[in-house]
Order: C-alpha cells, then sequence, then structure tokens
C-alpha cells in the first residue's frame, strides 16, 4: 500500500518535472532510458542512497566441498564489508550450469562469480594449460607460491581481455584415479578403461599416453555416467571423490597425484566495472582472505577424507616413489608436445621457477 502511493507521488512530480519542461517551449531531450517504467523507481529510498549490488556465484560441486566453504568466507566478508551493499548468493552443483556455460554467463554480464578449475579456462587462454602438464608441483606449497606470485598474477591479469576478472587462485588439490573395473597400479593396468576427463586437451593426451580411453565431460554429468556405466572412471581430489559420494559407484582408488588442479575465482568484467571503486576492494580484500581460508580447509579434508575412502569401502592405492615413476614416464610424450604448443620459452620460464620455490 505504502508502495503504491509512493509511486503515485513520483509519478505526479515527474509529471509536473514533464509539463514544466514543455511549458519552457524549448525541445526537451529525449529520455536517456525511455524504457524505463515509474514503478522501477527506487520508491523506499530516499534519493541519492547507494546503490546495491548482488553476486550470484555458481559453482559444479556440492555444499560440502571446501570450496564452497569459501565462498560461505567470502560471502561473511564482503556483505559485512560493504555494510549490507553487496549481497552474495551462493549456488552449489551446476545449479547455474556447468563451468564452460557459467563463464561465458560471466562474459556476457548474466552471472557474477564463478571458481572453474584452470582446465577449462584453456580454452579462453592456452597458456593455462602450463597447470594441466602432468607432475608439474611438487608441492601444494610450491604451487601456491607460484600461483600467488607473478607468473600467476600474470595469467589473472590476461583475462581482463576476455570479459573475466581473475580475483585470486583458490585450491582443488592433486588428482586421482579411481575406477569400478580393477586396482590401478601401472600404465598398464589402464588399458581401455574409459576414463572421464575434463575438457581439455592435455588430460585427453597424457590418458592416452597411459593407455585409458578418455571421454571428456562436463562435471556436473559424471556422477550419472559412472553409474550407468558410461565412463569406468575418473579422475579428481580427494575431497570431491569423497564429499561427492563417489565410493558409492567407483571400487579404486589410486593416489596418483597427476595434477594439481587450482581453481580461478572469476568475476564478469561488466559487473566489475559498475562497481565502485571501494566496493572493488571489498571484494578482492575477501577473494584473498577466502582463498587462505578455503586451502587450509582443502588441505585438512583432503587428508582426513582419505580414511573416509576406505571406510566407504574403496580400495585406496598408494603407489610407491617406482610406480609412480612409470607414470610419469608414460606421460613425459604430453610434457613434450604441449610445450611448443604453449610456448617453449614460457614453459621453460615456469619450471624454472618451480625449481626456484622447491629450493626454497
Ligand atoms: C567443478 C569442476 C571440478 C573439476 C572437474 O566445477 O571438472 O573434474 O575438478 O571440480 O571444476
Amino acid at each position: 500500500m505504502k508502495k503504491s502511493k509512493l509511486i503515485v507521488a513520483l509519478s505526479l512530480v515527474s509529471m509536473m518535472l514533464l509539463s514544466a519542461c514543455s511549458t519552457g517551449g524549448t525541445a526537451t531531450t529525449p529520455d536517456p532510458e525511455p524504457n524505463t517504467p515509474a514503478e522501477e523507481e527506487p520508491a523506499e529510498e530516499p534519493a541519492g542512497e547507494e546503490e546495491k549490488f548482488v553476486i550470484r556465484a555458481g559453482i559444479g560441486l556440492n555444499d560440502q566441498h571446501p570450496q564452497f566453504k569459501g565462498l560461505e568466507v567470502m560471502k561473511e566478508y564482503v556483505e559485512k564489508e560493504s555494510n549490507g551493499r553487496i549481497e552474495m548468493q551462493l549456488f552449489h552443483s551446476s545449479q547455474l550450469g556447468d563451468d564452460i556455460q557459467m563463464m561465458e554467463a560471466l562474459q556476457m554480464g548474466s552471472q557474477e562469480v564463478t571458481c572453474p578449475s584452470t582446465a577449462p579456462i584453456t580454452s579462453i587462454d592456452n597458456r593455462f594449460m602450463i597447470f594441466d602438464l602432468p607432475f608439474l608441483f611438487p608441492t601444494e606449497e610450491v604451487a601456491s607460491d607460484l600461483l600467488d606470485g607473478d607468473l600467476g598474477q600474470e595469467l589473472l591479469d590476461g583475462l581482463s581481455d576476455h570479459g573475466l576478472i581473475g580475483l585470486a587462485y583458490w585450491e582443488n588439490g592433486y588428482r586421482h584415479l579411481t575406477n569400478s573395473v580393477r586396482e590401478v597400479k601401472s600404465p598398464a593396468d589402464m588399458e581401455g578403461l574409459k576414463i572421464r576427463t575434463m575438457e581439455n586437451e592435455v588430460h585427453l593426451d597424457f590418458f592416452r599416453a597411459l593407455g585409458a580411453n578418455p571421454t571428456p565431460m562436463p562435471f556436473g554429468e559424471l556422477f550419472t555416467a559412472m553409474q550407468t556405466g558410461v565412463v569406468d572412471g575418473q579422475e579428481n581430489p580427494v575431497p570431491t571423490i569423497a564429499l561427492q559420494n563417489y565410493p558409492e559407484v567407483q571400487d579404486y582408488t589410486t593416489l596418483t597425484g597427476h595434477v594439481y588442479s587450482p581453481f580461478v575465482l572469476l568475476m564478469s568484467k561488466i559487473f566489475w566495472d559498475k562497481l565502485p571503486a571501494e566496493l572493488q576492494t571489498v571484494v578482492e580484500d575477501g577473494a584473498i582472505l577466502a582463498r587462505d581460508e578455503q586451502r587450509r580447509i582443502n588441505r585438512e579434508y583432503t587428508e582426513e577424507l582419505k580414511g573416509d575412502l576406505v571406510d566407504a569401502g574403496m580400495t585406496v592405492t598408494e603407489l610407491t616413489t617406482e610406480e609412480l615413476k612409470a607414470f610419469q614416464d608414460a606421460t613425459k610424450p604430453t610434457v613434450e608436445k604441449f610445450k611448443s604448443q604453449i610456448g617453449e620459452d614460457y614453459v621453460n620460464q615456469v619450471l624454472e621457477e618451480i625449481e626456484n620455490l622447491s629450493g626454497n
């Protein structure tokens, strides 16, 4: 009731203004927003009140995953520090689409935030393929140091040419193989296994090199594909395997750690450009604060949840250094092949930096 009275009042005011203009006898300038009806005036706010913003953040994983916990940390920070000027709405389990669809929605400005692994971002900038090279990072700490340093930042900065703002690297983690057919201890054991991979050429190439039959597929389709036998297996970090209930449809985990997957917290550039500078700072700080907490939770869960896989009836296989070497050797041609595709110099620069960081 109150609202409609206000609208009537506002309409009257605008009618008076309009007639004032026309009685002035000069040609009126066109209304810049001719389609904005009077009802859309911020009727309950006094004029001059600061604009509010809604961030819709969508991910593929479910709300038990450390990635979602990270978004909750960011939401709390951003809503508080913006004094309520920003509201963050969180969506999980591919509710807003898969990684590639959500990145496109960000580019078009119809969604504000998403957080894919780096692998699907290679379709936008192929330098991100560097993180898909098998057995690249010796530890999570070296990965974080490289990502948070100049080399990582340079890649994030490059995304703004593609309508995306790279806010920070979060952590998906070391990827491990699961399947429902047999225990895998060597590349020979992988012969003919149908393995779902992310939509990424490097992954396809090295799973072929290992003798498997890789099938790229969006994450949201994976559980059903395993359940119905469309694929025999998949590869993801421990928190995903445990929290997405993969033990229900998979019997074997091999701790291959073949790739360390970073997540990238992305924001729509169209939305970013609308944010006042002080709110951009709140978002940036929130992304970093949540990053540190998200990585901490991710590492804690990774350790704790390994036991849960065994409790859920899975055979969890740790590889000896020698067994692991057989996997590394088999995937070396992939590294060589993609070195030239990504750019020799660039890859060498990253490898050198990893060496340096590992030495400390
Ligand atoms: C979630 C994905 C997922 C990734 C994958 O949206 O696709 O396997 O590891 O976690 O980014």
